[in-house]
């Protein structure tokens, strides 16, 4: 990769790169970064931010490793791109939903002079302006490069200054933005907090440099009727792909586990008997985590119910969806894994979450397994939690289900304990 030759027109310190990563290293990228744990994110005003590489002091960083999946990534850019003048060793990884934006600012001392944007998920549009500091540059230096007169500043009303104007690049998704010595001191770089953002008056866009030489495959692009004066204009619509990943990935982390969960309880079966708890250890990753299984005839679970099933407490009347002879719930107690799966920013679990699912019992040995939807056509299915005290802060307890489509409800629960519970439909 020649960097030169993609210089975003006249501004010769700021280089954009069209599809910088494929869809796959996106995707990728996205999952290790949803993947981390919830800590590693720090929640501001507007937006939200994972910080990797050490902690940014004002005498420098106090550095740490950068995890494999991001190492690999920052050396490919620093040596593809050959701006940097030594490894890259700390990384924001900025999260906006489509209303959210960056005032314009400057990234500071600690990061001179060079930085690179990579963008997944959602297109954006850079704003940059002059910095309100900048000297004129023209005629303010003799030919030793003295400063000779310093003109007052003059911020004009369309931001131009001296030869410094204001500029918009537009960052699609899995491309790279390099901005490096003037553009980084002399600009300040922000984005818009709209979700719609004009598109055709990005420097990348007018000359062409928004993908190699081909029509970019834009599907939120919206033609706004303008009026007189500006006779309509191109906007992007900001999507909300990363905020959807962020559930779906939260979602596959706790899919994953009731899939993994599932294997092992069928395991459990070795001469299985009908009507019998089986206990599953787990490997020592799992440790914390509680997991059983039950196989049952459907008439006998419809007929009879389960009295006991761990917390569960069966009524009858309880049947699956889509009928099968025999099915197999399997329990789950998160433990002290709860809150990682389940995180619930702003309150605090007083139990597990537990979790009942049913399973087609057909074949013993399958994995990967859909589940059956339980419903009760009498009473419902009930929990029980024989220790969970009440906080003396005042605060009321509240019961909390967590769908398998990753919905989350909350109940009000008047009973004698508490429940925080994962039921799936029930
Ligand atoms: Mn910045």
């Amino acid at each position: 990769m020649a960097i030169e030759e993609f210089v975003v027109d006249s501004v010769p310190t700021v280089f954009y790169v069209p599809d910088y990563v494929s869809e796959a290293e996106e995707e990728q990228l996205l999952k290790n970064i949803y993947n981390a744990p919830i800590s590693k994110w720090k929640t501001l005003k507007n937006r939200r931010l994972q910080n990797w590489g050490g902690v940014v002091h004002d005498k420098g960083l106090l550095a740490q490793c950068f995890p494999p999946w991001l190492e690999q990534v920052t050396h490919r850019i620093c040596t593809e791109s050959r701006l940097f003048p030594s490894a890259i060793n700390h990384v924001l990884i900025n999260e906006y939903l489509p209303d959210q934006g960056i005032m314009p600012h400057q990234d500071g001392p600690a990061y001179v002079p060079v930085v690179a944007i990579l963008s997944l998920g959602s297109p954006v549009i850079m704003n940059f302006t002059p910095h309100p500091s900048v000297k004129d540059a023209g005629g303010t230096t003799d030919s030793n490069n003295n400063t000779v007169s310093e003109p007052e500043p003059m911020y004009m009303s369309n931001g131009v200054f001296g030869e410094h104007r204001p500029f918009s690049v537009a960052l699609m998704p899995r491309s790279l933005l390099i901005f490096k010595d003037a553009a980084y001191l002399d600009y300040m770089h922000g984005i818009e907090d709209s979700e719609l953002q004009r598109y055709d008056v990005a420097i990348n866009v007018k000359n062409g440099l928004l993908v190699n030489g081909q029509i970019p495959a834009i599907t939120n692009l919206e033609i706004v009727s303008g009026n007189s004066e500006n006779g309509g204009s191109t906007n992007i619509r900001r999507t909300v792909v990363s905020t959807a990943r962020s559930q779906s990935s939260r979602e596959f982390s706790a899919r994953a586990l009731d899939s993994v969960l599932q294997e092992y309880a069928f395991k459990s079966f070795v001469r299985p008997r009908t009507g019998i708890v089986y206990d599953r250890k787990l490997p020592a990753n799992f440790t914390g985590i509680g997991v059983a299984a039950l196989r049952l005839r459907s008439g006998s679970l419809r007929r009879r119910g389960v009295r006991v099933f761990k917390e569960f407490g069966i009524p009858i009347g309880i049947f699956e969806q889509p009928y099968c002879e025999r099915l197999v719930l399997v329990y789950h107690n998160l433990g002290n894994w709860s809150s990682v799966y389940y995180p619930l920013p702003g309150y605090t679990l007083l139990a597990p979450v537990l979790g009942l699912l049913a399973y087609d019992a057909n074949d013993l040995s399958a994995s990967s397994l859909s589940e059956l939807d339980i419903r009760a056509s009498e009473d419902p299915i009930s929990i029980n939690f024989p220790n969970v005290q009440s906080r003396a802060d005042g605060s009321s307890p509240m019961c909390v289900n967590f769908g398998l489509d990753g919905s989350v409800g909350f109940d009000n629960f008047h009973l004698l304990t508490s429940h925080f519970v994962k039921l799936h439909s029930v």
